[in-house]
């Protein structure tokens, strides 16, 4: 699972990154590496990169394949994951209910324990993408209240929200490592939750 730092912590931290065919999460990756504007196709498995968030947090960045065949297949990245990065298509109004369900999927793995989340509302900057309340109040992340969560809207044509993103994963890291060591002196508390 990678080398461990002088304070005992994972030197890089595994996000995965996962979402409907079509989110966006490909386009997104490469966004973050800071390559110039690529089309994608439909990934097929999935791609790796390494990635440098705030404060000199080394990341490994997974994007997943989406499509419906290569949903079963999920389950297989989820071991050892540090943070879940779940990727909306804001302006899918149709399939939000069917991106909820296979969230509420990936969170039951057993892997996937107190493991913290980003939902990122990408595409916002298109005419009809869903505004972040109205996606936040369809999502009802409140339920899943075992883990950290924050949610945030962005736009991986544009970049827009994507520094915010990088701030929230670090954050969202550092929640992890609290955590993981409450559990290890007996005491987990429950989630703090943002949106923005
Ligand atoms: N308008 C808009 N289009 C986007 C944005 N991000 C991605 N797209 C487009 O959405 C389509 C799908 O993007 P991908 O990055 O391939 O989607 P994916 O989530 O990797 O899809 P799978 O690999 O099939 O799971 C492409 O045509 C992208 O150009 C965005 O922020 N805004
Ligand atoms: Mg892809």
């Amino acid at each position: 699972m990678g080398s461990v730092n002088s304070r005992g912590h994972k030197a890089e931290a595994r996000v995965v990154m996962m979402g409907l065919d079509s989110a966006g999460k490909t386009t997104l990756l490469y966004k973050l590496k800071g390559h110039q504007l690529v089309e994608t196709l439909p990934t097929i498995g999935f791609n790796v990169e390494p990635l440098k968030a705030p404060g000199h947090v080394s990341l490994t960045l997974w994007d997943v394949g989406g499509q419906t065949q290569l949903r079963a297949s999920w389950k297989d990245y989820l071991e050892g994951t540090d943070i879940l990065v779940y990727v909306l298509d804001s302006t899918d109004e149709t399939r939000l209910p069917e991106a909820v369900a296979e969230l509420r999927e990936i969170l039951n793995d057993p892997n996937m324990a107190r493991v913290p989340f980003l939902v990122l509302a990408n595409k916002q900057e298109a005419p009809d993408a869903l505004p972040l309340l109205e996606i936040k109040n369809r999502l009802g992340l409140e339920r899943f209240q075992d883990h950290c969560w924050e949610l945030r809207a962005c736009s991986a044509l544009t970049g827009q929200g994507l520094p915010e993103a990088l701030q929230s994963l670090r954050s969202l890291l550092r929640s992890r490592r609290c955590r993981c060591l409450q559990v290890r002196a007996g005491g987990a508390r429950s989630g703090e939750n943002k949106t923005s």
